[in-house]
């Protein structure tokens, strides 16, 4: 079996983790009755598989339950249990409720800048609990492959501890260009699975993957996670609509995540397009903790703490080792235009025609 989980050994960004430690502070002192809420163990669980505001549908002995939290739970439903939970439900009279939840294994969340506040202060939002791996699904066309897209998806994950893979789909319209693009993810450690709903290619290599998982398709609108979760689930029971040929991007096919059991503790959350992946919440000299291949050239630079960015190439090992080609152009362009839109300085195009 291929190694896939190539970040675990990445740090969780401080700043994330004392947001979601301070969260669960607040609420247990919300809830001082209900600190038993959160459980280790429990014999028999149903999952959440969707949430609305004050209620959640959870697959519960093999049936799709509307349950409500327990009553003395001083929240809306929609902020404590997610997409993926384990919890445990029980029935009062003719209503289901939620009593209980075990704790997770991981969180899957974004930063959502909050356009109605004027400080920096951005939401997080929880998008899927308990997820083993999440699938960074592109497509070789329609829309175009871009490496920036696959970068900010794994700094999401990593950042979340989430093992990541890449699935290029659409590989029937695959040409060099992408394959060069898939090369650099491969020489990272990240495997790469191409498949193709069109042509039925690498599905069954990608079920290999997500057998005995709770799995999560991530990627941009369009480039097939519904199509791919249907053949995974061997049924047309989802639809999917066309890429409108106007814009090339695809047309929003999936309103909310949807959670599909294909196989004995093996199933989807397939999402709709993150298109807004907001890395606002990072800090520019956390950006390279991403870019773990930059890690051998960082001692070679001339001040601690370099960037690599606006500071002259024989002062920067990294800016070498990509002159040099050793680290890929693409990797770094993406890098320097996430530091570039962070620090609103804009010379990267001078940065890039040195190199
Ligand atoms: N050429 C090609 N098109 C595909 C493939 N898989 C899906 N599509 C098309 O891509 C479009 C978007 O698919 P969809 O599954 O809705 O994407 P989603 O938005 O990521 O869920 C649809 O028109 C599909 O028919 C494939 O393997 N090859
Ligand atoms: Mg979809
Ligand atoms: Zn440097």
């Amino acid at each position: 079996m291929p190694h896939y989980n190539a970040y675990e050994s990445f740090k969780t960004k401080k700043s994330m983790e004392n947001k979601r430690r301070a969260k669960e502070k607040a609420f247990s002192k919300k809830n001082e009755d209900v600190n038993d809420f959160i459980i280790y163990a429990a014999d028999n669980y149903g999952i959440v598989i969707e949430v609305r505001y004050d209620d959640a549908y959870v697959l519960y002995d093999g049936e799709i339950v509307l349950a409500k939290l327990r009553k003395n739970i001083n929240l809306v439903c929609n902020q404590v249990v997610f997409p993926g939970d384990k919890v445990v439900v029980s029935k009062d009279e003719d209503n289901y409720v939620i009593t209980n939840m075990l704790k997770r294994t991981s969180m899957l969340s974004r930063i959502k800048k909050d356009s109605t506040r004027h400080d920096d202060i951005g939401t997080t939002k929880n998008i899927a609990s308990n997820v083993d791996l999440a699938v960074i699904v592109v497509a070789a066309k329609e829309p175009p492959l871009h490496p920036k897209f696959i970068d900010r998806y794994l700094m999401i994950l990593q950042n979340s501890g989430i093992p990541a893979i890449i699935c290029l789909n659409k590989c029937d319209l695959k040409t060099e260009k992408e394959e060069n693009i898939l090369n650099i993810y491969r020489n990272l450690n990240i495997p790469v699975i191409e498949t193709s709903t069109y042509s039925n290619i690498g599905i069954e290599e990608i079920k290999s993957y997500l057998l005995g998982k709770q799995a999560i398709f991530v990627g941009n609108s369009g480039v097939g996670k519904s199509s791919l979760t249907n053949a995974i689930m061997g049924e047309d029971e989802i639809k999917t609509a066309h890429v409108s040929d106007k814009t090339k991007r695809g047309r929003h096919t999936t309103t909310a995540s949807k959670y599909y059991v294909w196989n004995d503790n093996s199933s989807i959350i397939d999402t709709p397009g993150i298109r807004s992946l907001d890395v606002s919440s990072f800090e520019p000299s956390e950006i390279q903790d991403y870019f773990p291949e930059f890690d051998k050239w960082n001692d070679t630079c001339k001040y601690k703490g370099c960037l690599h960015y606006i500071i002259p190439i024989e002062d920067c090992g990294v800016k070498q080792a990509v002159k040099l080609g050793i680290i890929n152009k693409m990797r770094y362009e993406s890098y320097i235009k996430l530091i570039s839109s962070m620090t609103n300085d804009d010379r990267m195009e001078e940065v890039l025609e040195e190199l």
